[in-house]
């Protein structure tokens, strides 16, 4: 049984430790909207919105997302009773289009607060099957093929399963040439265009068979399921999808049309765990890979990502990056970390999310605040 009394939201500003460039935009600071949930009994649990400060990745916004959870979602949850973490999004959901980042921020907080009232690992409560998993690294755009060349290295050597890369036109061909002439044949490489392409450079596009990605993420823009599908039957690099998968539905158009042969499955841009794992298990039932992607998290977001990530059909390395190579320092203790196999372990021997938010330095990177109570509760 589930009866959240109390949401406090925050916002905190963390500056990453070099700018991250994507085919839409840069990023040099993370604004994060952090949840602190508290039920009936006065157990608390923090969660995330991963909602970014720009409209370029998705529609949503960290601003919108405030918006929505302190208007819409936050009265949908205060006050009511669940008897499963399943029964939240439907809940969240009805009636309610889109804002799946801010669903996801409440949806896996009740995951996360029934987990640690149950006393169980949140991975154990999600149906998670392993206890460490493989770990990719994401690099934004450099300035050029042999900066971009050398990062790669560094992460290879660094121990990362796999790398992807950012690219956009202008800087795709030559840039992931370098890199495989520099690492050779056998290392994992994949791209990341976030929909900077039109159907219009199929052609160019084309030209990336000869580097033998492991895939391509989403060139098309985000509704484009059709053109997708039309590139992937031209193209012999397994396409995945990031932007285009917001629920299970988009999952099914993607299998059916054949858009893509991977998806990157983001919690927050799903709505959440009820719609994480619909969509694993039918990726499973299908056999389509997913793997975890990440958005920059703090290791709030981080601890979601990587207890999703232990299910069994995510048999890709995830971007699950340690802490270290985004922030200074991270808002949680102990930090996320990455051995040299470059696997990441979950924290099987803790409840709930398995790490501490060290509540002072939230409160030293706080710039907002507000708190959220049930009619009749006291703020
Ligand atoms: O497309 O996967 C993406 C970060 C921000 C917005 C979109 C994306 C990303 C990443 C970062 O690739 C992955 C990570 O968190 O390390
Ligand atoms: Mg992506």
């Amino acid at each position: 049984m589930l009866q959240l009394e109390r949401i406090v939201l925050r916002e905190i500003r963390l500056p990453l430790k070099e700018p991250f460039r994507i085919s839409s935009g840069v990023m040099d600071e993370r604004r994060i909207a952090l949840l602190e949930l508290t039920d009936v009994d006065g157990v608390t649990t923090w969660s995330e919105c991963v909602a970014g400060e720009h409209p370029n990745y998705s529609a949503e916004t960290i601003d919108t997302a405030w918006h929505a959870i302190r208007e819409w979602l936050a009265p949908r949850v205060l006050g009511a009773s669940f008897e499963n973490a399943r029964d939240v999004f439907p809940a969240l959901d009805r009636n309610i289009r889109d804002h799946n980042m801010a669903k996801a921020a409440i949806e896996m907080g009740c995951w996360a607060m029934i987990a640690t009232k149950q006393g169980v690992p949140l991975s154990q409560l999600l149906g998670g099957t392993r206890d460490r998993i493989a770990t990719g690294i994401s690099i934004g755009i450099q300035q050029s093929p042999s900066s971009l060349a050398r990062r790669a290295a560094a992460a290879y050597d660094r121990g990362y399963r796999k790398i992807k890369m950012k690219i956009q036109p202008g800087a795709d061909v030559e840039y992931l040439r370098a890199v495989r002439e520099a690492l050779g044949p056998d290392v994992h490489l994949m791209a990341d265009a976030n929909s900077a392409y039109v159907p219009a450079d199929t052609d160019h596009l084309l030209e990336l068979d000869e580097f033998d990605l492991i895939m391509l993420e989403q060139p098309f823009q985000q509704d484009d399921l059709l053109r997708h599908a039309a590139l992937q039957r031209r193209m012999r690099t397994p396409i995945c999808l990031d932007e285009s998968i917001t629920d299970v539905a988009r999952a099914e158009d993607m299998i059916a049309l054949g858009s893509g042969r991977i998806i990157n499955i983001k919690p927050g841009r799903v709505g959440g765990f009820a719609q994480s794992i619909a969509i694993h298990d039918l990726c499973a039932r299908n056999g389509i890979a997913v793997w975890c992607g990440g958005m920059l998290e703090s290791g709030v977001g981080r601890a979601y990502n990587v207890a999703l990530a232990s299910l069994p059909n995510f048999t890709l390395p995830g971007d699950l990056s340690p802490s270290a190579r985004y922030w200074a320092r991270d808002v949680v203790t102990p930090e996320w970390t990455m051995d040299d196999d470059g696997m990441v372990r979950i924290p099987l021997d803790k409840a709930g999310i398995g790490v501490t938010v060290d509540v002072d330095r939230v409160d030293e990177l706080t710039v907002r605040r507000e708190v959220l109570a049930g009619a009749g509760a006291r703020a």
